[in-house]
């Protein structure tokens, strides 16, 4: 007898790079039942939420982007953060995705019962579906850190993730606590213009040099637009070249530490002042942090109206910062470049697996998956750049996109009838995470610096293969792996 076929109805959380990838798969692989529920009053996740002074994707843009949607047109060889949330929101748009999606609307719960997943908004609506996907990212939850006197202070505050456009900065003493990415860029984006800036700087960054400010050449959109393969070549050349990046990091060669002595070089010769030098020099290897990538940030902070400050911040007052060297620094606007909660992912949404369970209690010694993608408990339940995400050392939109596959899989599995519910093993989660702290052991990541990628247990949760082993462990689930029904 032939098997009656199902449509899957699914709700893919969150409409970042990583929704959006998800929901143009599941369309490719002839999958339209579902539905997209987004926070935020469009689609982009971190390139809607962050909109500071100076925010360029420190990547570059012809690597940044979907394969299923190449895109030649960019100003610069690095695009400013509003040129990509454009090209998101294009994406969109030419998909289609804005009929599949509800805008403004947080997930709150998602509830698994013999029923199904119930997923509820923040506004009460409740949605019901066969598979929910968390496309949710990592770097969503500003962290703000508890300064003594904050409340008090009279000037504006501001976190970069959460920037308030109307803020004057032209003119002001500007104060930035914070030296990541995000930090380097704002105080680079804002000195010029400052009255003073001041760099608040608790652990030094290695800052790799590139042409961040370049314009794209002229004419080249034109002809990649007039000749795709050519496109797509040169896409599929840049994301063979930033395996290098994988290699670098996760294995301690000669071509490691060759990169690391340049990046050391690079400073030597950008700052001569060696007080200031001194200043910058971290205590670590360079790339155990996510790597600073600037071409303006030394020539900013060398010049006369800017100040570096190593000084532990003691407390705020109504005018300033006071430092454990006892200075009291006098600002007027007040930037928490501090980065986020890396690991919170879906959290802290309600939701509980097969038999109640909560994911608070799943993870409570840390975030786990396997592949990336699977939690024991969950059963039809899907991470998209979920736990160990090779969000240091692999393009995202392509383990995005391997992911989303990956879960079409099973999508496809359901729609056939051969199986209702799918849900990974603890045994397969376990070998898969013994395996990934084994090969974290040499990477870069391991060697004693405090990061956004380590957990609060100090384990590293990012990928530590090259893409060609993702590829291979996301091409084909293994029902070994999996309790189906
Ligand atoms: O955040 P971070 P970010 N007192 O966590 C400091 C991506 N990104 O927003 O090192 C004083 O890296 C903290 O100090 P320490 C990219 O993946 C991409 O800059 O913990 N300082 C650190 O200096 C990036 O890695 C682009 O000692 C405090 C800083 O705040 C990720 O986002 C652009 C403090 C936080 O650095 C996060 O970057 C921007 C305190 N109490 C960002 N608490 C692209 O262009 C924290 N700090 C693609």
């Amino acid at each position: 007898m032939a098997t009656v076929k199902r449509t899957p109805k699914v709700v893919i959380i969150g409409a970042g790079v990583a929704g959006i990838t998800t929901a143009v798969t599941l369309q490719k692989a002839g999958f339209h039942d579902f539905l997209v529920l987004e926070k935020g009053g469009d689609v982009g996740g971190v390139w809607y939420w962050n909109h500071y002074p100076g925010l360029t994707c420190d990547v570059p843009s012809s690597l940044y982007q979907f394969s299923f949607a190449p895109n030649p047109d960019w100003s610069h060889i690095f695009a400013p953060g509003s040129e990509i949330q454009r090209y998101m929101s294009d994406v969109a748009d030419k998909f289609n995705l804005r009929a599949h999606t509800r805008f403004d609307a947080e997930v709150v719960a998602a509830n698994y019962t013999e029923s199904g997943w119930h997923v509820t908004t923040a506004d009460g609506t409740e949605y019901n579906a066969d598979f929910v996907i968390a496309a949710t990212g990592v770097l969503h939850h500003p962290s703000m850190p508890d300064i003594e006197g904050l409340e008090s202070f009279e000037g504006d505050v501001v976190h970069t993730a959460r920037w308030d456009d109307s803020l004057n900065t032209r003119g002001r003493r500007i104060a930035v606590i914070g030296t990541g990415s995000t930090g380097v860029q704002v105080v680079s984006a804002l000195q010029r213009e400052a009255a003073r800036i001041t760099h608040f700087v608790r652990t030094a960054q290695w800052v790799v040099w590139a042409p961040t400010g370049m314009p794209q050449l002229p004419l080249t959109g034109a002809v990649l637009r007039r000749l795709p393969r050519v496109n797509r070549a040169v896409y599929d050349t840049l994301l063979w070249g930033s395996g290098f990046l994988a290699d670098i990091t996760t294995k301690p060669t000669w071509r490691r530490r060759a990169v690391q002595g340049a990046v050391r070089a690079s400073l030597r010769v950008q700052v001569r002042d060696r007080e200031l030098r001194e200043q910058l020099t971290p205590d670590y290897e360079p790339f155990c942090k996510r790597q600073v990538v600037s071409g303006s940030y030394y020539r900013a902070i060398r010049a006369s109206n800017a100040e570096l400050v190593n000084s532990k911040i003691e407390r705020i007052t109504p005018t300033g910062i006071v430092t454990a060297d006892g200075r009291h620094h006098d600002v007027d606007l007040l930037i928490f470049a501090t980065g986020f909660k890396a690991h919170n992912y879906m959290r802290p949404m309600n939701l509980r697996g097969r038999d109640g369970l909560s994911i608070d209690d799943a993870w409570d010694k840390g975030p786990r998956a396997y592949c990336m993608s699977a939690i024991p408990g969950f059963p039809n339940f899907f991470t998209v750049l979920g736990p160990n995400s090779p969000t240091a050392s692999i393009s995202l939109q392509y383990s995005s996109e391997v992911t989303a596959r990956y879960i079409a899989r099973w999508l496809e599995r359901f729609r056939d009838g051969e199986i209702s519910t799918v849900e990974v093993t603890e045994e397969a989660t376990t070998r898969f995470n013994d395996g990934v702290a084994d090969a974290l052991g040499p990477t870069v990541w391991n060697t004693g610096c405090n990061s956004w990628y380590l957990t609060e247990g100090g384990t590293v949760d990012l990928w530590p293969y090259d893409r060609a082993t993702l590829t291979r462990m996301l091409s084909k689930p293994d029902d070994r792996d999996y309790h189906l029904t």
